[in-house]
């Protein structure tokens, strides 16, 4: 994971969170989001999950109508980098609660293979809270969903080695 900060926003301090999932719209993949999910379930959260290929549109939809404490996105077709900054400008663009919603990015976000990491940043800021790289642990995410709604308490910033 590459800089992360303390999670925002989240209204809840304990206890099971709402997380929305989804893909980007130009992504078809799905085994990345239906393994994110069970993971997510596993570790006692609620999972909504709106598959690959969906719109800009109708992420920001489920955000403002279901209301989650977090949004997941996983993308490994290698346009994550493209279509996350588009989305999370987007997203924040539209102010209210999705100004401080806190929302994530992980998988294969670039076709470069270890030059993918140059991509991190500019997702960072464009607007997510933390980019989760193909290097990163499933581990440090599982950090980061432990922590939602616990501000105040930094997740630390690990720097891995591209692979
Ligand atoms: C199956 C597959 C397909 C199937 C998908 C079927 C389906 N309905 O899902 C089909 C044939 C449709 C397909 C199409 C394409 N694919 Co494909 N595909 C694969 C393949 C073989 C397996 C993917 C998979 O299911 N993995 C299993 C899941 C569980 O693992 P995962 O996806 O890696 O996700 C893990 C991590 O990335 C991570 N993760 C992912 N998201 C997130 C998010 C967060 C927050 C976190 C913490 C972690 C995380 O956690 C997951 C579990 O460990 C991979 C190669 C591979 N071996 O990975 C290529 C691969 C993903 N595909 C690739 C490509 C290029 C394509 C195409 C562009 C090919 C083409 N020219 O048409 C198209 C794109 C279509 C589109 N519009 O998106 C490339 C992507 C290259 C890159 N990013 O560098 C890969 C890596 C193959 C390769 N080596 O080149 N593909």
């Amino acid at each position: 994971m590459t800089g992360a900060v303390a999670p925002r926003g989240s209204r809840h301090l304990d206890g099971p969170k709402k997380i929305l999932l989804s893909g980007v719209s130009s992504d078809a993949h799905m085994w990345n989001l239906i393994y994110l999910q069970l993971f997510i379930e596993e570790s006692g959260h609620h999972v909504r999950n709106l598959g690959p290929c969906a719109p800009d549109e109708l992420i920001l939809e489920h955000c403002v109508t279901w209301r989650p404490d977090a949004l997941v996105i996983s993308t490994v077709n290698g346009h994550g980098h493209l279509d996350g900054v588009r989305l999370i400008r987007t997203l924040r663009e539209a102010g209210g609660p999705l100004a401080t919603l806190p929302v994530v990015i992980g998988g294969k976000l670039g076709i470069h293979g270890i030059g993918n990491s140059r991509f991190h940043q500019k997702l960072l800021d464009a607007g997510f809270d933390a980019v989760f790289g193909a290097e990163a642990g499933i581990m440090e995410f599982q950090r980061y969903l432990t922590m939602l709604g616990r501000n105040g308490h930094a997740v630390e910033t690990t720097t891995v080695p591209a692979c």
